[in-house]
Formats: C-alpha cells, sequence, structure tokens
C-alpha cells in the first residue's frame, strides 16, 4: 500500500474562538494560536485542523461564511494568519482549513445578488423553488429545528438552507459555483495551507427533484439525512475537485460525512479513487438518539459498549486495504467523550480518560485529538438554559420545550447537559488563574468551573497525567508502522464490559484490552509469554484482572 504522510500523522483540532485570546476581548484569535503553538508541538501532533477562521456573521460559530478570502476580524487578519502559518511551518507543524462549501452566509455576496431578483446572474448559485407561501416544497427539516424552506418576500420563491435560514445552501449542479469553489481553495493552498476538512461534503448533491423525506415524524431535526446524504453527483463533484484542485498539491483532505456508509467511504477514500484521502464518520457518536424520532440526538440514555465496539470495528474492516479512517471520540459539535463513554467522576476521570485514548489511538486511522481532549476535559454541567449559546440547542429547546411540548424543561436540561455542542466549547483551560488564563477579559461562553484542577499547567508538572498519556500514544504512533499499518481483528464482540481487539502486521502483534466499567473485571486473553506491555493506564499489570477502566497494550 503506497503510505502517505497523513497516514501516519496526529491532528490537533483548534477551535479558534475557544482556544487563547490574546486582546482581551473574550474570543480566542490567531495570535493567542501563535502564542500556543509550542504546546501542540510538545504534545506531539503533526497538523492543526482550524475550525472556520473566516469572515462571518457568525449565526452558528463562523459555519456561515460571507466571505472567503476574509479573516474573521476579532481572530485577526490575513496578516495574522500568514504569521500562524509561517509559524507552524517552522515548528514543523502541518495547518488544515474548515472547507464550508455546502453553503454559505446569507449575508455573502453572492446570496444578496442572488435574492435581488428571479433573473439576477447570481441566482442559481443557490436552490430556489417556486412555491405556495404556506406550503414548503418538502418536508425536509433543518438540522437546527423547523422546515429547511424560507419563503422571500421579495421574488416570492423559497430557499433551501439544511442548516438555519441565514446558511442557504449553494447549488452544485451550477458549474459556476463548483469554479468558485475551487477558486477560493486555490487560494488557501496557494499561501501553502496543507489541506482541507469539508463540512458536510456529501450533503452537497441533492437528489433530483428534491422528493420528501421518508420519515416526516422527525422532521425536526435533520431528517434530511436519508434523502440527501452521498447524493447522486457527489462522487462526480469530488473527482472534478481532486482533479482541478487537490491533485495539484501536497495536501490532505478530509470529508465530514454525517450517515455515510461504509462501502460508499471506500469510494470516497479509494486510495486510487482520486476523490478525498479519508472521512467523518458518525456512526459511533450517534448510538444514543432518542427512541421518539422527532427529538432526534436529544438523550441522557449511556451508550451500550457492545453497539459502540460494533460502530468502530465496522469501519476498521470496511476500510483496511481499501480506504482511510479518521479516528476522534470529540469535536466542536459532541459532547466531551470522558464525560459521553468514559466517567467523568473524580475518582474515574483520569482513568477513563486515558483508557479513550489507548483504546482509539491504537487502532487504524488517523486520530484527532479536540482541544482538551488531552486534558481529561469534561461536559460542562451548566445548570441554566441561559449558559447555552450553540445555535442547535437553543433551537432545540425553544421547538421541543416551549413550541412542541415533546420535553419538559428538567429532562431537556439533562439532555442539553449530556448532548449540546456547548460541553465541547468552554474555553480551554490552561492554568488556575482567573478564567484559567484563557482571556483577561469576559470569556464569550462560561469556562467549566473545574478549570482549577484540570488545566495544562497542573497537567505538565503530573508525569502520570492524561497529557502525558496523550503524548506517548502520540509518540508510539509515529514509531510504529504495526499501529498505522497493522490490520483489525475484534475479539469478543459481545463483551459487554471488555473491548479487546487485536492489531497484526508483518508478523507482529499488538493486543490492545479496555475495560469500560468502574468495577473490576477478569478477562484471560490467549498470548506468548513473551509478549510485552507496551503502555497501561495503571503503574502495573495484574495479567487476567482487569482493575476499574483499566487498559493496556501488548506486543508480541
Ligand atoms: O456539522 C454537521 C453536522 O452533521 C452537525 O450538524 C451534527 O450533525 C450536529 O451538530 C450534531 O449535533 C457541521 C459542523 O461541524 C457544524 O459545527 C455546523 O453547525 C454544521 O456542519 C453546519 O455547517
Amino acid at each position: 500500500m503506497k503510505k502517505e504522510w497523513w497516514q501516519k500523522a496526529v491532528i490537533y483540532q483548534v477551535y479558534p474562538r475557544s482556544f487563547q485570546d490574546s486582546d482581551g476581548d473574550g474570543v480566542g484569535d490567531l495570535a493567542g494560536i501563535i502564542k500556543r503553538l509550542p504546546y501542540i508541538k510538545k504534545l506531539g501532533a503533526d497538523v492543526i485542523w482550524l475550525n472556520p477562521v473566516y469572515k462571518s456573521p457568525d449565526k452558528d460559530n463562523g459555519y456561515d461564511i460571507s466571505d472567503y478570502r476574509a479573516i474573521q476580524p476579532r481572530f485577526g487578519n490575513l496578516k495574522i494568519f500568514d504569521e500562524l502559518l509561517a509559524k507552524a511551518h517552522q515548528l514543523g507543524l502541518r495547518l488544515v482549513m474548515d472547507l464550508v462549501v455546502n453553503h454559505t452566509s446569507d449575508q455573502h455576496k453572492w446570496f444578496k445578488e442572488s435574492k435581488k431578483s428571479k433573473d439576477n446572474p447570481y441566482r442559481d448559485f443557490y436552490v430556489w423553488r417556486a412555491g405556495d407561501p404556506k406550503q414548503a416544497p418538502n418536508n425536509w427539516g433543518s438540522y437546527f429545528g423547523g422546515s429547511t424552506w424560507e419563503f422571500d418576500e421579495k421574488t416570492k420563491e423559497y430557499y433551501l438552507h439544511l442548516f438555519a435560514k441565514e446558511q442557504p445552501d449553494l447549488n452544485w449542479e451550477n458549474p459556476e459555483v463548483r469554479e468558485q469553489v475551487w477558486e477560493l481553495m486555490r487560494f488557501w493552498l496557494d499561501k501553502g495551507v496543507d489541506g482541507f476538512r469539508m463540512d458536510v461534503i456529501n450533503l452537497i448533491s441533492k437528489p433530483a427533484g428534491l422528493p420528501d423525506a421518508p420519515n416526516p415524524e422527525n422532521a425536526a431535526y435533520g431528517n434530511v439525512e436519508p434523502v440527501v446524504a452521498d447524493g447522486p453527483k457527489l462522487n462526480a463533484y469530488l473527482k472534478e475537485m481532486n482533479q482541478k484542485v487537490l491533485s495539484k498539491y501536497d495536501v490532505m483532505s478530509v470529508g465530514e460525512m454525517p450517515s455515510v456508509k461504509p462501502e460508499d467511504a471506500v469510494q470516497y477514500t479509494g486510495l486510487d479513487a482520486g476523490e478525498l484521502n479519508m472521512v467523518f464518520q458518525f456512526d459511533h457518536v450517534t448510538l444514543a438518539m432518542n427512541k421518539d424520532p422527532r427529538i432526534g440526538k436529544w438523550n441522557d440514555a449511556p451508550v451500550k459498549l457492545v453497539a459502540l465496539k460494533q460502530a468502530l470495528s465496522k469501519w476498521q474492516t470496511a476500510l483496511d486495504g481499501k480506504g482511510w479512517n479518521s479516528l476522534y471520540w470529540n469535536n466542536h459539535d459532541r459532547a466531551r467523550a470522558v464525560s459521553r463513554f468514559g466517567n467523568d467522576s473524580p475518582e474515574f476521570r483520569e482513568l477513563s480518560a486515558k483508557m479513550l485514548g489507548l483504546t482509539l489511538h491504537m487502532m487504524q486511522g488517523t486520530p484527532y485529538v479536540y482541544q482538551g481532549e488531552e486534558l481529561g476535559m469534561t461536559n460542562a454541567h451548566f445548570t441554566s438554559i441561559k449558559q447555552y449559546q450553540d445555535i442547535e440547542s437553543l433551537e432545540a429547546y425553544h421547538d421541543l420545550v416551549d413550541t412542541e411540548k415533546l420535553v419538559d424543561h428538567e429532562t431537556m436540561m439533562r439532555y442539553l447537559a449530556t448532548e449540546s455542542r456547548d460541553n465541547a466549547r468552554t474555553p480551554m483551560q490552561w492554568d488556575n488563574s482567573q478564567n484559567s488564563g484563557f482571556t483577561s477579559g469576559k470569556p464569550w461562553l462560561e469556562l467549566n468551573q473545574n478549570y482549577s484542577e484540570i488545566n495544562v499547567e497542573r497537567e505538565l508538572e503530573d508525569k502520570n497525567s492524561v497529557f502525558y498519556f496523550y503524548q506517548k500514544l502520540i509518540a508510539l504512533r509515529h514509531q510504529s508502522d504495526l499501529i498505522v499499518y497493522g490490520n483489525y481483528t475484534e475479539l469478543d464482540p459481545a463483551d459487554a464490559e471488555v473491548f479487546a481487539y487485536k492489531r497484526q502486521y508483518e508478523g507482529k502483534t499488538l493486543l490492545v484490552i479496555s475495560n469500560f466499567t468502574s468495577h473490576k473485571v477478569t478477562r484471560s486473553y490467549a498470548t506468548p509469554s513473551a509478549k510485552k506491555l507496551l503502555l497501561s493506564n495503571y503503574q502495573d499489570d495484574h495479567e487476567d484482572v482487569l482493575r476499574p477502566y483499566e487498559a493496556k497494550a501488548y506486543v508480541y
């Protein structure tokens, strides 16, 4: 198999507004990231993925772009961006941008033109449909609640927005749209950017005729995926993108693909498919959907280990030798892993954070570490709706509690505390000074109040911290073709307490065993006496006895 730099890399995701503020306005910025580059380097990461930093009205925290060639003023400007890129490269860090081209902001000049009149040259940059003001063109529900159709009084037509009405979908059928996207990609790649994470890229090709979604009962929350994801022309668009842009540069590409299936991902990331390098799939992070489809992701049910193992193992085997996985527990859209999949109690937080890290980083694929995951940062445990800022969370509360009365206040507050995206967006915890060293001003979003115990400064002083465990995991990947290229075999899939799997490559075996419970269990696996303990989150090894959240890797 051809070996690519991004297959051995570990990627650190920076959510700029919550990483480091440098000018005291309470919002993270590019100058702040420059200051913290040595920290990212110390962790051992190879690449930084930067969430959107383009000019935006911030309806969806930058995922509504009004100018693809300008930096959001609160983050800095193009000059500071060039300095960030140069300093990252000087440290041997690559920088990948977030490409958001399924939709723009409604404040983008293309949309401002498009909505002026039906015969405006930009009209077909977006998806417009005639229709009765009281009857949307179909039953598609926006990810952020309500219909995906907004009626424009001036031109008496609807426009499509899978997300907020301030995020109109681009019309990818239009070759001029595609050419404009290729141009904006070249603008950043010619600066030396090392690739793109592509936002909901498998939603860009809408099905002909825009047919109704099969399940109108959950029209509120993304019922569009079954009918829109992986549309008819997606491969063609990705091949055109690769042929006209990506193939001209030594860059990486990762497509965020909600509800993508393994057989399609092999098409998108096939090593000779000429499309993308890897995908973010969602199977392991959507296991706890509410049993009432109208409530969607909002739930506080624990994630069952057998289902989690099945979701991850399915992707390990499906792409082995055919495509390439991204490996992640967290990002800016998901709850903090140690709270959602581990145990964030004081007794077990560090042990389970390390257990999750080892379980994921010993798999095949490119690992992504979301800022703060390497510290074992937890969910925010907010108690008032006023503490939340995420459009998705606030729209869901309003729809489900106030309008549809499907969920009561207390239950929804539990659901938000479990699943809200704001759990991942509380500011990075640097030290135990005021606002944890994130800002000298008023933070845009409240900090997690446990920052005095969980912070970079404390963990750098503790050789047994989650930080140093992640540093070891990353170093092991850099030294081992077995970890990078080995195949994957799950052991005991029905085991509801322990996640065990093997990796094999060129005659060597890696055995990974993780106890996902807070109690001791006994398991024995056939291994040669010559096996060597590669890494464990405990200081010693009791062989067949697995202590609470004990995780270990053997090589032989
Ligand atoms: O997320 C797409 C997506 O699938 C999310 O809406 C996810 O399903 C949901 O948030 C889970 O609760 C991408 C970006 O990562 C997200 O931040 C943006 O809000 C969204 O696209 C629109 O650009």
